[in-house]
């Protein structure tokens, strides 16, 4: 293991000094001082205190196959000595795209047989919103280029992604590009008051219907949704849901975009969160778990009904990006995908992770905190309100008690996001039986934790 240069303090004096840090507030970075995490091994990573933590998030929803894989080292340093960089733009290829398109065309729904390579799941975003515009072009009816998406989604970060995605403090900080509106999201815990879960998910669904005919299907291109929103808070649909939306993008002939970003590769105990769910979506943005984040990459699956017009009749398709196909990048997903095929990494989810999962993350329910615990696969929630039988939110302004929930799980070896005052997590997928119960057992002393704080005053101000 290399000897780190500096101290915890100067790595944290240096970084407020230099590292502007995504959704970040950097002055109250500055005064707190950043954690550093300096190594990982299985579902656990280090900081420089040496803390061992378990990581409830696998990075930001993307180690699916954990840390520690030298394997995948090797190969990027093979790669990397043969061919560390060529471009896929003018008539080239490399060998390891070339057999990564492959295996996903070979693991994605019998009908997506092509995929287009980009570097994230924003850039996979932007692809999506040009190809979708430039098929409609191509179908002779270019004022068909309006996209819908839902309130509260996340599909990146770009001036495409952040404008497809639905989160308003998003588009006050520097605006949304036009021809994109969003419609309700399925999310029954916080808005669905005393009404059915089911007869919910379906009147949330028929927004759809009300949006496309109120915009005019002449006008409208496209709906885009996450199968299980991941950033949003883990909102699982209720099960009317998706059929509803599959049934409106049929009769009114738009297409479906899936955004599999965060539910892609294995994470819902399927390869695709639109297996899992049912969904047949013409097209699929993916990332994140593409490479394990060992590199980044992402992409955009694209089924037969949109690849055949774009392969022939679109001329040059003019987009694209420098690492498009990266080969280092796709030397890395192939064998990633690869150890989850000889693993059996999916079945593992579906036959004993989440199930056990979901058995411990439910006990959780019982806590005073917790207003509902939720999961589907290897993504989890739970709600924290002062109220179980309303679901009130805490009084003030929200996030106030994730937040402080949010610290004890880090200072008690947990790494368990806060959405608001909604926990979440998302651990790599080879998490074991055992370390679930480690992970539900330390989620509960940091409720516990937490509720001390708050019967102790944290809130009064
Ligand atoms: N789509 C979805 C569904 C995502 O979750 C993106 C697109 C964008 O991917 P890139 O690779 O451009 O970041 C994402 C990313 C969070 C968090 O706080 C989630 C994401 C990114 C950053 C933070 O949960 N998801």
């Amino acid at each position: 293991m290399t000897e780190l240069k500096y101290s915890t303090k100067e790595y944290q004096d240096k970084d407020s000094a230099h590292f502007m840090h995504p959704f970040t507030d950097s002055a109250e970075l500055e005064k707190k001082g950043a954690r550093i995490v300096t190594k990982a091994d299985g579902v656990y990573v280090w900081d420089s205190e040496g803390n061992k933590i378990l990581d409830a998030m696998a990075g930001l929803w993307c180690v699916n196959i954990g840390y520690g894989r030298d394997e995948l080292a090797d190969v990027a340093a093979e790669q990397m000595k043969q061919l560390p960089f060529y471009n896929s733009f003018f008539q080239t290829t490399t060998p390891p795209t070339v057999e990564l398109a492959e295996k996903l065309a070979s693991i994605a729904p019998d009908h997506m047989n092509h995929v287009f390579f980009t570097g994230s799941g924003s850039e996979s975003n932007d692809t999506m919103l040009r190809m979708v515009r430039r098929y409609w072009q191509l179908k002779g009816e270019p004022q068909k280029s309006v996209i819908i998406s839902r309130k509260n989604g996340y599909h990146g970060s770009t001036v495409a992604g952040a404008s497809l995605g639905g989160m308003g403090f998003m588009h006050e900080q520097a605006g949304k590009i036009p021809g994109i509106v969003h419609i309700d999201q399925p999310y029954w815990y916080a808005e669905g008051g005393d009404e059915d879960k089911n007869e919910f998910g379906l009147r949330i669904a028929r927004k759809l219907e009300e949006k496309i005919l109120d915009i005019g299907v002449d006008r409208v291109a496209a709906f885009l949704a996450e199968p299980i929103q991941g950033a949003g808070g883990v909102i699982i649909p209720p099960e009317t849901y998706w059929p509803e939306i599959q049934r409106i993008t049929n009769k009114y002939g738009i297409l479906l975009v899936a955004d599999e970003v965060i539910c892609g590769f294995g994470r819902t105990g399927e390869w695709f969160g639109s297996d899992a769910l049912g969904i047949k979506p013409d097209l699929m943005p993916i990332a994140k778990g593409l490479t394990s984040g060992y590199l980044p990459m992402g992409g955009l699956l694209v089924g037969d009904r949109v690849a055949d017009v774009i392969r022939n009749e679109c001329g040059e398709f003019a987009h694209g990006f420098t690492y498009s196909g990266h080969p280092a990048s796709a030397a890395v997903a192939l064998r990633n995908i690869e150890i989850m095929e000889r693993e059996g990494i999916v079945d593992h989810v579906r036959d004993v992770a989440a199930p056990h999962l979901a058995k411990r993350w439910a006990e959780l329910a019982d806590h005073e905190l917790v207003g509902e615990a939720r999961s589907f696969g290897l993504v989890a929630a739970i709600e924290l309100t002062p109220n179980k039988e309303t679901r009130a939110p805490f009084p003030g302004e929200g996030g106030r008690v994730g937040y402080i929930c949010r610290e004890h799980c880090f200072a008690n070896g947990l790494i368990m996001r806060g959405v608001g005052d909604t926990m979440i997590i998302s651990p790599p997928l080879v998490i074991s039986p055992s370390e679930i119960d480690e992970l539900v057992e330390k989620a509960k002393l940091c409720l516990d934790k937490t509720l001390a704080d708050i019967k102790a005053g944290a809130l009064d101000d």
